[in-house]
């Protein structure tokens, strides 16, 4: 493939961008101030900080270090560097008011787009075929990602509303397919906005093995419940069993029995868990679990990547499972056109050669791997995206959600979070090994 033209590539920046404005600009105008300046959950920022957050991580990236700017408000800079207050303390700074935050972002993006008319595409790692303004893009889109959780969190009236997927086709295929042994090429090549973690690309040997062709339902995960999964400690790994039992947790996060029916709260609605939905709102320690008692195991980060981009045709790796295109809605269920997940065996046009569904969108999928660097890994362009996470107390998550932009979603895209987490948008499916 050619390199795009400068051209080109200004108009996928400036789509990009604009497309993630739309999105933030939605999320922090559905609600009245007062719901944008407090704080819905110790875990999450004020909605109000991460509008800030976002101009302030654009300003620094686009008009400092690319363009050479001075600093628009070098006073605020400590206030929205995640690193200097945890997300808990957030609401007790003097964070700028709602109609601040909008200008201030605003007025970054408008020097944004100016300086965008003459960028050089060229010359530093930084700017090689945009990789800048993808990357600012991308963690716009991530922070939408995590305001909507934040909206999630919320009590209160529905402020958002999309319409539901279509209902479940009729024909789903097997319940596992087999992904054949021997190696295959693991992290992103030719995809100049992949992120420092996904480089560099390397051979991975990896073991036959069988996948579920869909992620873990609703009445899946019911039944693991009914079968007393929560009252029995075989299922758990130790730090597991012990969180479980210490927090008091049954059920996956949001979800409320009520009389014989599980009920769910989703975005300040109540509704029937609907049992042919993929499982959201579980913990690495949950999903873990569930796979031990269906005798299975969740697949490693490897094997998941090798299901998603293994192509047994041609012996390469794709960008995505049904093959380069970039991601249209026949695909997959991303960019919070649904807030929910489509119904298990949905997107038949985005399986895998194997036949593996979903693997992009719908449900973030819990590995078993730790967060770790690949062969050969070097921070870019600054070690607090990555590296410092890097180690076993993060679980590696892949293929995106509902609430993933396709800006920021590949095959090789990879994402990390503590095993006790489910506020996020997480499910799991499940894998197991074939004897040799
Ligand atoms: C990759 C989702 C773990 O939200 O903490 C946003 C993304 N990094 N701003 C996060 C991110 C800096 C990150 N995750
Ligand atoms: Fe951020």
């Amino acid at each position: 493939e050619p390199a795009p033209d400068a051209d080109t590539l200004r108009t996928r920046v400036l789509d990009s961008l604009t497309t993630a404005r739309e999105r933030t600009t939605l999320l922090t105008s559905c609600v009245e101030d007062p719901d944008l300046t407090a704080q819905h959950s110790p875990l999450m920022s004020p909605l109000v900080w991460d509008l800030a957050h976002i101009g302030n991580q654009e300003e620094l990236w686009l008009l400092r270090a690319v363009a050479g700017r001075e600093a628009m408000r070098p006073e605020i800079d400590g206030l929205y560097d995640a690193f200097e207050h945890s997300r808990a303390e957030r609401p007790t700074l003097p964070l700028l008011p709602p109609a601040e935050a909008r200008r201030y972002a605003a007025e970054v993006r408008g020097r944004v787009l100016d300086m965008l008319e003459s960028a050089d595409f060229h010359g530093t790692r930084l700017t090689e075929a945009g990789f800048a303004f993808g990357m600012i893009a991308q963690h716009e889109q991530q922070h939408d990602e995590t305001m909507l959780i934040t909206h999630q969190l919320r009590t209160g009236p529905p402020a958002l509303t999309a319409p539901d997927p279509d209902p479940a086709p009729l024909s789903t295929g097997p319940a596992e397919v087999l992904v054949p042994g021997g190696p295959f090429t693991m992290g992103a090549t030719g995809e100049p906005w992949a992120l420092d973690n996904e480089l560099p690309a390397h051979r991975r040997e990896v073991a036959p093995f069988r996948i579920d062709t869909t992620p873990v339902t609703n009445g899946a995960y019911q039944a693991f419940i009914e079968d007393g999964g929560y009252d029995q400690e075989r299922w758990w790994t130790k730090e597991g069993w012990a969180h479980i039992r210490g927090h008091g947790i049954h059920a996956p996060l949001f979800w409320r029995r009520d009389g014989g029916q599980w009920l769910r709260r989703r975005f300040g609605t109540t509704e029937a868990v609907p049992p042919e939905e993929p499982v959201v709102h579980v913990c690495w320690y949950e999903a873990d679990a569930y796979a031990r008692w269906a005798g299975r195991r969740l697949p490693t980060e490897a094997e998941w990547e090798k299901a998603a981009r293994f192509d047994p045709a041609t012996g390469g790796s794709t960008r995505y499972p049904w093959g380069d295109a970039d991601p249209g809605p026949e695909h997959a269920n991303l960019g919070q056109r649904h807030l929910r997940p489509a119904p298990a065996g949905s997107y038949p046009a985005g399986e895998s050669p194997l036949g593996v569904r979903q693997l992009i969108g719908d449900v973030w999928e819990w590995t078993s791997s730790d967060f770790l660097p690949y062969p050969g890994f070097r921070a870019f362009p600054y070690k607090e995206y990555s590296e410092v996470f890097f180690g076993p107390e993060y679980k590696v998550l892949r293929g995106g959600s509902f609430a993933v932009d396709p800006v920021a979603c590949r095959g090789t895209f990879r994402n990390w979070d503590y095993p006790i987490r489910r506020q996020i948008f997480s499910g799991f499916r499940t894998a197991r090994s074939e004897s040799v």
